[in-house]
C-alpha cells in the first residue's frame, strides 16, 4: 500500500512534529529538567501514530473504543503530553507546568492521565503490558489495536523477548511496536547503534513482521503503519532509525545529552530559533480517525459457588483451592482470566481452563511477562490471576512495582511458598514473597491457611478494585473452616480464646497447625494459649491484634514459613508498635535446604515444640 500525501499535508504533519519538538524542549526547560533529547528523534514518530495512524477520539482519551498507546520508554513524557495538545486536548500553556507538585504532567506518565493506562518508565514493560491488552481485545472480539513506543537502548532488557515471544506465538496481530533507534542510550550509545539489520534480524527471528524505515520520514512511517494495519495475524515492529535530539542543534545525535533539558537563556533561546525555522505554517485540516464504537459491558457476574470443603473431610491444599477456586469464578464472571508461568498443573491456575480454555494464557517461563501481561489484562477490564512458585514471581517484582504505581487491578498468586515445600530445596522456596508484595502501600495481602480460606481470598481478591496478593502453600492441610465461614479484608480469625489466656501465637498457612498443636501442648501443662489465624496480612487486623496483645498479658509470638523481615511478623510488630507487647518472632532465620517438611520446619524453628518452647520461656 502506498501513502501519497498532498503537500499541504505533509507540511502540516511536519509542523505536527516540530511542534512536538518545541512543546518538549520548552517544557523540560521550564522545568529544569527532563529528556528533550529522547522526545525529539520521536516526533515523527508520534505525528504518525497520532495523526494518521491510530483510531481514537482525541476529545475522550479514555474511551474503551479507542486504540491504545503504550509509551514504554516513559522518559519521552514530555513528547507524550505535547501530542495530546497537538490534537487538541491538553491546553498548550499546560506544558509549561511539567513536574510540578500540582500538575499531573507528572516526570514518567501517572495513571492520573486519562490516556495513560498504566505508569512507565522502568524500561522493558511495556510491550509485556500491551500483550496483555493486545489479548484483553481478542478475548472481546473487538478490533481495537495497540500502539507500543519503545527506545533501541530498552531493548537490552530481557523482558522485551520475554513479550515478543509471546507476542509472535500467540500471532497477535492487533499489536504494533515502533522502536525509536536513535543510536544513543543514557550513558553510552547502544550496542547494536545504527545497525538496523542485526534489529531487524533480531525481531524477524522472534517472529514478527518487521519494517525498517527511516523514522524522520513522515510519509514512511504512515505507510509503515498502514501495512502493519494490514497485518494479518502477526504482530509488526516499525524499525525507525532516528537521531537522539533531531532537531535541537547543539544536541542532534551527541552523546552527553540524555536527560539533560537544554539550560534557559542563549542555547534555549537558539534552540527555539531553529526549530522554529522549520515550521512551514502550511494550513493543515485534520479529522479524527474515530474509532468504531466499543462493545457492550461484560455480562454482569453471577453469585459464584461456595467452597466446597468442611471440616473434618478430606485435607486440599491451599493452591489447589486456589485453581477450584478460580474456576468457579471463571464459570460466574467473564472477565475473569488466568495467566500462567509454565507451572499450571502445579499451581492449579490451569482449572480454569475447564470453565473456558480461551481464558487461561500461557506465558512459558518468563516471569516479567508474565505480571506485565496480567497488567495489559487488568488495564482493559479484565480480572487477571497470575501465579506462579512465589519464589519466581520476585523476577517480576520491578513490575509488581509498577503495577502499584498505577494501582493495576491484578490478583497474584504465589504459591509453594516456605520451606514446608520440603524435599526441592531452597531455590524453590518463596521466603521473601510476603515483604516484596507487602512493601507496596497498596497491595492488599492475604495468607489464607485452609482450603475454604484460599477459595474466599480468591473470590475477595477478584472483588477488589487493585493489586492483590495471595500466598499459598504446597502440602495438604486440614480444612479449618464451613463453607458459611465469613472472610473480610482486613479481619482475622481468632481460633482459640479463653478468659485465662496468657499468651498469643499468630500465624498464618502451615505454621497456624503448628500453633493449633502447640496450643494443645501447653493446654494439656495447664497454659492456656490464644490462637490467631492472620488471613489479611495488609491492610491488618489491629483491632483484633490489640486484644489479644492486652489480654494476654502483652506476650505475643509470631510465626511463620518466610524469612523475619517483611513477613507477618513484622507486620504485628507494625501493628502493636505502641501496645505494651513483648513480641517473639518464630521465623525462617537461615537458608534453607532439602528435607522433609516437618524435619525443616523443626530445624528452622517455626514447629510446634519450638512455638511451645518459646510461649514456655516468655512466661517462665
Ligand atoms: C529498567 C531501567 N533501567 C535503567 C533506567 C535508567 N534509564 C532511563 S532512560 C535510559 C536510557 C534509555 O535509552 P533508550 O531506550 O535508547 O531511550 P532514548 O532516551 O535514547 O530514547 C536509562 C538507562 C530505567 N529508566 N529503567
Amino acid at each position: 500500500m502506498s501513502t501519497a500525501l498532498a503537500t499541504n499535508t505533509l507540511d502540516g504533519l511536519k509542523d505536527k512534529a516540530t511542534m512536538m519538538r518545541i512543546h518538549s524542549v520548552r517544557s523540560t526547560t521550564e522545568a529544569g529538567s527532563g529528556h528533550p533529547t529522547t522526545c525529539a528523534s520521536a516526533a515523527e514518530i508520534m505525528t504518525a501514530l497520532f495523526f494518521d495512524a491510530m483510531r481514537y477520539d482525541p476529545q475522550d482519551p479514555a474511551s474503551e473504543a479507542n486504540d491504545v498507546f503504550i509509551l514504554s520508554k516513559g522518559h519521552a513524557a514530555p513528547v507524550l503530553y505535547a501530542a495530546w495538545s497537538e490534537v487538541g486536548y491538553i491546553p498548550e500553556d499546560e506544558l509549561l507546568n511539567l513536574r510540578r507538585i500540582d500538575s499531573d504532567l507528572e516526570g514518567h506518565p501517572p495513571t492520573t492521565l486519562p490516556f495513560v493506562d498504566v505508569a512507565t518508565g522502568s524500561l522493558g514493560q511495556g510491550l509485556s503490558v500491551g500483550v496483555g491488552m493486545a489479548h484483553a481485545c481478542r478475548l472481546d472480539g473487538n478490533e481495537r489495536r495497540i500502539w507500543v513506543l519503545l527506545g533501541d537502548g530498552e531493548v537490552a532488557e530481557g523482558s522485551v523477548w520475554e513479550a515478543a515471544s509471546m507476542a509472535a506465538n500467540d500471532g497477535l496481530g492487533n499489536l504494533i511496536a515502533t522502536v525509536d533507534v536513535n543510536r544513543l542510550g543514557q550513558s553510552a550509545p547502544t550496542m547494536l547503534q545504527h545497525d538496523m539489520d542485526a534489529y531487524r534480524i533480531r525481531w524477524e527471528a522472534f517472529g514478527w513482521e518487521t519494517l525498517v524505515v527511516d523514522g524522520h520520514d513522515l510519509e514512511a512511517l504512515i505507510e509503515a503503519y498502514a501495512q502493519a494495519r494490514e497485518s494479518a495475524g502477526q504482530p509488526t515492529v516499525i524499525l525507525a532509525k532516528t537521531y537522539k535530539g533531531r532537531g535541537i542543534p547543539c544536541a542532534e545525535d551527541k552523546d552527553g545529552w540524555h536527560g539533560k533539558p537544554i539550560p534557559k537563556g542563549e542555547l534555549a533561546d537558539e534552540t527555539l530559533e531553529a526549530l522554529q525555522a522549520q515550521l512551514t505554517g502550511a494550513s493543515f485540516d485534520w479529522t479524527p480517525n474515530l474509532p468504531p464504537a466499543g462493545n457492550g459491558q461484560p455480562a454482569e457476574p453471577r453469585q459464584v459457588a461456595p467452597p466446597p470443603y468442611r471440616p473434618g473431610g478430606p485435607v486440599v491444599a491451599t493452591r489447589q483451592a486456589y485453581g477450584a477456586a478460580l474456576e468457579a469464578l471463571a464459570r460466574a464472571d467473564s472477565r475473569v482470566v488466568g495467566v500462567d508461568g509454565d507451572v499450571g498443573n502445579s499451581t492449579f491456575t490451569t482449572d480454569i481452563g475447564k470453565a473456558d480454555p480461551g481464558r487461561l494464557l500461557q506465558c512459558y517461563i518468563a516471569e516479567q511477562n508474565l505480571v506485565g501481561v496480567a497488567m495489559g489484562l487488568a488495564c482493559r477490564g479484565k480480572i487477571p490471576f497470575a501465579s506462579s512458585f512465589a519464589c519466581f514471581l520476585a523476577r517480576g517484582y520491578d513490575f509488581m512495582r509498577l503495577a502499584a504505581i498505577s494501582s493495576t487491578n491484578i490478583k497474584l498468586v504465589g504459591t509453594h511458598a516456605g520451606i514446608s515445600i520440603g524435599e526441592d530445596g531452597a531455590s524453590q522456596m518463596g521466603l521473601e514473597d510476603l515483604a516484596m508484595a507487602c512493601a507496596e502501600p497498596n497491595y492488599t495481602v492475604f495468607y489464607p491457611s485452609d482450603a475454604t480460606s484460599a477459595w474466599r481470598a480468591i473470590e475477595l481478591a477478584a472483588g477488589i478494585d487493585g493489586p492483590v496478593y495471595v500466598r499459598t502453600s504446597r502440602p495438604k492441610t486440614e480444612i479449618l473452616y464451613g463453607s458459611g465461614e465469613v472472610f473480610e479484608v482486613g479481619r482475622s480469625k481468632v481460633l482459640r480464646s479463653s478468659a485465662d489466656d496468657s499468651v498469643a501465637i499468630i500465624g498464618a498457612g502451615v505454621t497456624l497447625y503448628e500453633a493449633l498443636k502447640a496450643a494443645d501442648e501447653l493446654a494439656a501443662e495447664g497454659i492456656q494459649a490464644r490462637v490467631i489465624d492472620l488471613f489479611s496480612v495488609q491492610p491488618i487486623d489491629r483491632e483484633t491484634l490489640v486484644a489479644a496483645a492486652v489480654e494476654c498479658g502483652g506476650k505475643v509470638i509470631t510465626v511463620e514459613d518466610h524469612y523475619a523481615h517483611g513477613g507477618i511478623g513484622s507486620a504485628v510488630l507494625a501493628a502493636l508498635a505502641e501496645e505494651h507487647a513483648q513480641v517473639r518472632q518464630l521465623a525462617v532465620r537461615d537458608i534453607a535446604r532439602s528435607g522433609k517438611p516437618d524435619e525443616l520446619l523443626e530445624r528452622f524453628g517455626i514447629s510446634a515444640r519450638q512455638i511451645a518452647a518459646s510461649a514456655r520461656d516468655m512466661l517462665a
